[in-house]
């Protein structure tokens, strides 16, 4: 078709998919009540795109949780461990989750978005067998509607780019070494969806857009040759997407795929000659903000890629998974915002209006718009002393005890105070009265953290949904949504904050949940704030700036709530930038620029602290072995860093054995329900001891405690604690 999308959300306009999920979880509902859901939110989808103009529209590209695992488990890449945890969606959510005794799959981030995949795992013996159930079920269930769709796959590249090796695999094994094995059974699913009656099967390549050896490009031509001259196939369309596919895109060209889909707003125009022949298939809608596509801009670009290609269908960049549903829901947006917006549904009608016009559009030619202008960066602010005269200072004025205890900030957030926002939200309830009960919520997180004896207290942030959100709402240059939910992982969503205008903050933020706090107990409570990478990665942002600028505007508020902090004579201030390896650029050029600019930004906020206030900094997922020059940049007196999900490695990098600050690695993973015991966290601790010492390692968990439950929290805390004392204890000279 001459329009189409290249995917579309599934955790449905309401969250519908994440209630039915979590009921499932609980056991209140069954397998076939949670099924029904799915098959109920596909068809409301496939009607919508329907009614919206779109023809062709895809199928597959709904998820129970993830669509890699759910590509592990169409090509029967299921570890054996799995295997006995019961049906088939007792297997799918012990993968995604963990089951008693069994660990989940590592999750990890989806390229620079803030959607998390599950992680395969391939091993040499992984037996390749195609179960094409869903996918099949699905193109069925359209057809079932009078739709003929376009099943979506990830690509056979990507898969085994994303996957890791098993743990028993011998050392130097890389799933990539497969490959063919896992075409054979590309081709079985190939061949049940052309025996459906698929004219067209999507294969998402999105891995090709990020550096790839010259090995990995002859791979990825001899696998499209491959798939290409399997008799009786359906015609195949490889996607890719988050950039341009350079090199990748003339291989690709030369195999007899006949669509190509290529990412024009992230992407560039030059190379597209290489499509002589093909389909293309023209993302020049965004799939990654919520601005209005711009015709003046986009005509033109399709002409351009039209003068190259046998075949032009206007797309979306990339899936439509990464923004909400529908502007239509958001009511209490100002009109003059409202009108420069476009959310999923609004983008698919921009699809099929483009596609409308093309056909008879005789407009100028395509040029580049200018780059838009970075101003001059403004420098890191001030500099704070050197580490070991803060460190001194620091030290004198808190006077902790070695391998102090901590938490990441946030605490479990009570169903009672969700829903007092929502009254709130609502008008049913006061804000006076929702502010007393968050006082109270602070009093009890405080003394709780007092009986389990941690030294250095947070107030838990119970005032916050979600810390972007939480920050957006109270800066002027945001807008938040009520209903613009997208997908984080599995049933869990975030509302992006809309980033639309110049940045400032009209009033301190956080300083009267902290300064209360801290009249509550006599030890150090740390100042909780967000980086300004992170509410810039996690929200939608304006495009007419460069993003560094946008990035130094939000740093320069986070810094005038420090000094404030400081002032309320708050010891700590945290300032977490979780995200700070998510916006990396996706190919090595460019990087050091980025990180550059990001290092600057964060000692931009955090660098009018004077020597005696000790910063603290979080980040998640970071891959830490790669960033590791930048958080030492970052130069603050304690890093966290979540390691349990890294197996524990980051403490054996050599350059964090000489990391000369504060470090404190996770000990324990929060993102499993499991209590670890004290016995596993002295040994952790241990393990740590041997290359930092006493006074600079930090004991906590390892990332924020929202997504637990009290009981868990409690017994967590109490073994993290009890192990802390038991090595102070033993670190004391006898005598
Ligand atoms: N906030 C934002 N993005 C994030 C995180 C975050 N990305 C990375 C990581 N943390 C993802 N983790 C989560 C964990 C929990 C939830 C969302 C993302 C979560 N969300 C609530 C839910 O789905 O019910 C809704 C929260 C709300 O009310 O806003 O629990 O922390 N931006
Ligand atoms: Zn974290």
């Amino acid at each position: 078709p001459a329009a189409t999308i290249l995917g579309y959300p599934r955790i449905g306009p309401r969250r519908e998919l994440k209630r039915a999920l979590e009921s499932y979880w609980e056991g209140a509902t069954t397998a076939e009540e949670l099924r029904a859901t799915g098959r109920r939110l596909r068809e409301a989808s496939w009607r919508r795109l329907a009614a919206l103009g779109l023809e062709g529209p895809p199928s597959n590209t709904f998820s129970l949780y993830d669509q890699v695992l759910d590509t592990a488990v169409l090509l029967g890449a299921v570890p054996e461990r799995y295997r006995r945890a019961g049906g088939p969606e007792e297997v799918y959510f012990a993968m995604a989750r963990g089951a008693d005794g069994l660990a989940p799959l590592r999750m990890t981030k989806w390229f620079d978005t803030n959607y998390h995949y599950i992680v395969p795992e391939i091993g040499p013996d992984t037996a390749f067998v195609a179960d094409p159930a869903k996918p099949v079920g699905e193109f069925r269930e359209a057809l079932a509607l009078g739709l003929r769709t376009r099943p979506v796959l990830i690509g056979p590249i990507t898969f085994l780019l994303l996957a890791e090796a098993a743990p028993d695999a011998p050392a130097g094994f890389a799933p990539f070494d497969r490959l063919a094995d896992v075409l054979g059974a590309y081709e079985d699913v190939l061949r049940a969806l052309a025996a459906e009656g698929a004219e067209w099967v999507q294969l998402d390549e999105p891995a090709l857009v990020a550096d790839r050896t010259p090995e990995e490009l002859a791979a990825t031509a001899a696998a499209y040759d491959r798939l290409g001259t399997l008799p009786g196939r359906p015609a195949l369309f490889v996607a890719s997407y988050f950039g341009d596919l350079g090199p990748a895109l003339p291989v690709l060209a030369r195999t007899p795929v006949e669509a190509i889909g290529v990412d024009l707003v992230r992407g560039g125009v030059s190379g597209l000659a290489a499509l002589a022949g093909k389909t293309a298939v023209a993302g020049v809608v965004s799939g990654r903000d919520v601005w209005r596509t711009d015709p003046e801009r986009a005509l033109p670009l399709l002409a351009a890629v039209r003068k190259h290609a046998a075949r032009v269908a206007v797309s979306t960049s990339c899936s439509l998974l990464h923004v909400p549903y529908d502007l239509d829901a958001e009511t209490g947006l100002d009109p003059a915002l409202r009108e420069r917006l476009a959310f999923a549904d609004q983008k698919v009608a921009e699809v099929v209006e483009l596609a409308r016009r093309l056909a008879g559009y005789d407009g100028p030619p395509y040029q580049a718009p200018p780059a838009p202008v970075e101003t001059a960066a403004p420098p890191a602010g001030a500099g704070r002393s050197p580490y070991p005269v803060r460190a001194a200072a620091q030290a004198a004025h808190l006077r902790l005890p070695p391998l102090p205890t901590t938490t990441i900030g946030s605490f479990p957030q009570t169903e009672e105070l969700r829903a007092a926002r929502a009254a709130v939200a609502a008008g049913t309830l006061p804000v006076e009265e929702y502010d007393e009960r968050v006082r109270a919520e602070i009093e009890r997180v405080i003394r709780l953290q007092e009986r389990l004896g941690l030294d250095v207290l947070v107030h838990g942030e119970p005032e916050r949904n979600d810390m972007v959100q939480y920050f957006a709402e109270h800066l002027d240059g945001f807008a938040v949504t009520r209903h613009g939910w997208v997908q984080s992982y599995g049933s869990r969503c975030t509302r992006p904050p809309i980033l639309y205008g110049d940045v400032r903050r009209p009033a301190p933020i956080t300083v009267r949940w902290a300064r209360y706090a801290a009249s509550l107990t006599d030890r150090p409570v740390k100042g909780m704030l967000t980086g300004p990478v992170t509410i810039v990665a996690w929200s939608f942002v304006r495009d007419d700036l460069p993003l560094r600028d946008v990035v130094f505007q939000v740093a320069d508020a986070i810094r005038e709530e420090v000094r404030d902090l400081e002032a309320a004579g708050v010891p700590i201030i945290q300032v977490d930038e979780p995200a700070l390896r998510e916006m990396m650029p996706l190919r090595r050029e460019g990087r050091d620029a980025y990180l550059a600019w990001a290092v600057a930004a964060y000692r931009r906020a955090t660098s009018g602290a004077g020597d005696r206030t000790q910063i603290h900094t979080h980040l998640c997922y970071s891959d830490a072995d790669q960033i590791l020059d930048a958080i030492d940049g970052l130069d603050a007196d304690v890093t966290s860093i979540e390691s349990a999900r890294s197996h524990g490695r980051i403490l054996g990098e050599p350059a964090l054995r000489d990391f000369p600050r504060g470090i404190g690695p996770g000990v324990y993973d929060i993102h499993s329900p499991r209590v670890p015991d004290e016995a596993e966290v002295e040994k952790a601790l241990r393990a740590a001891l041997e290359v930092v010492p006493p006074d600079r390692l930090w004991v906590n968990p390892d990332c924020g405690l929202k997504t637990r439950t009290y009981p868990q929290v409690e017994a967590s805390l109490a073994n993290i604690v009890a192990a802390a004392r038991r090595l102070r204890a033993a670190l004391r000279p006898a005598g």
